[in-house]
C-alpha cells in the first residue's frame, strides 16, 4: 500500500513527533520517516498531542468512563440490583437489528452473571414495528413482570411510558437516538447520552454501547473486583459487533470497543459465536477486520431481523450445545445463502417502516442455568 498525503507544513506535527517517539515506546524502533507520515495522518484527524495520540494508537479497558457519568445509570442500576435481590423477573425490551439484539445479549448475560434473571422480547419488524408497544407492557404486566429495561429504543415512547406507569411496571429506557422536542419519556430511568443534561463525556455509542455501559455499572456494583476486567474483556466482541455494525465513528470508547472486540473475536469461545464466523468464513489466523465484521458478520445478524427470527440471534449466543450452534447458524437469515449486497449494512437508521398489527404475545427467551459471557 502506498500513502499518498496531503501537503502540510511538517512544521506543524515536527515537533509531535518528537514528542511521540520519546513517550510512546513501540515507536522508538521504527525509522523516523515511518512516524513522520504517522504524526501527519494523526494530525489530519485532529490528534495533535501525544496523550490524544497514544490513547487512539491503544485503546484500553481504562480509557472506558465511570458508567455513573451517564445521566440515569445510578438509578437504573439501583432498580436493577433491587429487583436481582427480590429475585424480580426482569424483561428486557430490545430492537431487532444487530445493535438491538447485540445489545439484548449484552445485558441479560450481566444480569444473569449477577444473580438476577431476564427475559427478553424482540419485536417482529412487520407485525410490530420498531419501538417500545402499550400491548407488549400489558402482556408483561399480565404475566407479573414489574421492570421492564428497553434497549436501542424508547426515547420517544412516551405513551408506553404512561402505560407502564399506569400498570405498576417500572421502565428503564436506554436509548442512543436523539430525543425528540419534547424532552424524554417519563420512566423510572432514562439512559441516553444524548439526551439534555447529560454530562457524560462521550456521545457517540451504539445502543448496544449504552447497554454495555449499564451492563459494566451494574457488574461493578455485584461482582468481585478481581473480576472486573475479565468479564468487561468478554463483553468487547459482542459491543464490538454492534459498534461497527450500527456505522458510529469509531472514536473515543468506540474505538477501545472495537479494537478489543476485533482482537478477541480472533479467541471467541463462545459456541454460537464461533459458529457465526465459521459460516461466515472469517479466518481465525489473524483478528477480523471491521470491514469483514460490517459486510460479512453484520448483514447475517441483521438478516434474521428482517426475518422474523431475531430471536434466533440471541439464541444462537445463549445456546451451549455446538452442534445447535452451528444449525443454527446455518439456518435461516443466518445461513451464507443470503445474497449480501441484497442486505443494507447500516442498522440503525433502517427499516422503521413496521405496520401496527394484531396482539402481541410476549415470546421470552428461556433463562440459562449456567451464565457464560457472551463470548
Ligand atoms: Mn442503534
Amino acid at each position: 500500500m502506498k500513502w499518498i498525503l496531503r501537503d502540510a507544513d511538517p512544521r506543524c506535527y515536527s515537533n509531535f513527533a518528537t514528542e511521540l517517539r520519546s513517550c510512546f515506546a513501540p515507536l522508538a524502533q521504527i525509522n523516523p520517516a515511518t512516524v513522520s507520515t504517522l504524526t501527519h495522518l494523526l494530525h489530519r484527524r485532529g490528534i495533535t498531542d501525544p496523550e490524544s495520540a497514544t490513547r487512539f494508537l491503544t485503546p484500553s479497558l481504562s480509557h472506558l468512563h465511570p458508567p455513573e457519568q451517564m445521566t440515569g445509570v445510578r438509578a437504573a442500576i439501583d432498580r436493577l440490583d433491587a429487583a436481582i435481590e427480590r429475585k424480580e423477573s426482569i424483561l428486557i425490551y430490545g430492537d431487532y437489528d444487530v445493535d438491538g439484539t447485540m445489545a439484548v445479549i449484552i445485558l441479560k448475560t450481566a444480569i444473569e452473571l449477577c444473580g438476577g434473571t431476564a427475559d427478553f422480547h424482540v419485536p417482529h419488524r412487520i407485525r410490530e414495528g420498531y419501538d417500545l408497544r402499550d400491548d407488549v407492557i400489558e402482556s408483561a404486566a399480565a404475566a407479573g413482570i414489574r421492570l421492564i429495561i428497553s434497549v436501542d429504543m424508547g426515547i420517544r415512547a412516551f405513551a408506553p411510558a404512561e402505560t407502564a406507569q399506569r400498570l405498576g411496571v417500572d421502565l428503564i429506557v436506554t436509548d442512543h437516538h436523539l430525543p425528540g422536542p419534547n424532552g424524554v419519556p417519563n420512566a423510572l430511568a432514562v439512559v441516553n447520552p444524548n439526551q439534555a443534561g447529560c454530562a457524560y463525556p462521550y456521545k457517540q455509542l451504539c445502543g448496544a454501547g449504552v447497554a454495555f455501559k449499564v451492563a459494566q455499572g451494574l457488574m461493578q456494583r455485584r461482582l468481585e473486583a478481581k473480576d472486573h476486567t475479565r468479564l468487561l474483556l468478554s463483553f468487547m466482541k459482542v459491543v464490538a459487533i454492534a459498534t461497527i455494525a450500527d456505522a458510529v465513528p469509531l472514536t473515543g470508547e468506540n474505538r477501545v470497543f472495537a479494537s478489543l472486540g476485533l482482537e478477541a473475536l480472533r479467541k471467541a469461545v463462545n459456541p454460537g459465536l464461533k459458529a457465526l464466523l465459521e459460516v461466515a468464513q472469517i479466518s481465525t489466523k489473524r483478528p477480523p477486520t471491521s470491514t469483514e465484521v460490517a459486510f460479512r458478520i453484520a448483514p447475517r445478524i441483521n438478516a434474521a431481523g428482517r426475518m422474523d427470527v431475531a430471536r434466533d440471534v440471541i439464541e444462537l449466543f445463549s445456546v451451549k450445545d455446538p452442534a445447535r450452534d452451528v444449525s443454527c447458524a446455518r439456518s435461516k437469515s443466518v445461513s451464507a445463502a443470503i445474497p449480501l449486497s441484497a442486505i443494507p449494512i447500516a442498522s440503525s437508521s433502517t427499516a422503521r417502516d413496521g405496520i401496527a398489527a394484531s396482539s402481541a404475545s410476549l415470546r421470552h427467551g428461556s433463562s440459562n442455568a449456567t451464565t457464560v459471557p457472551p463470548s
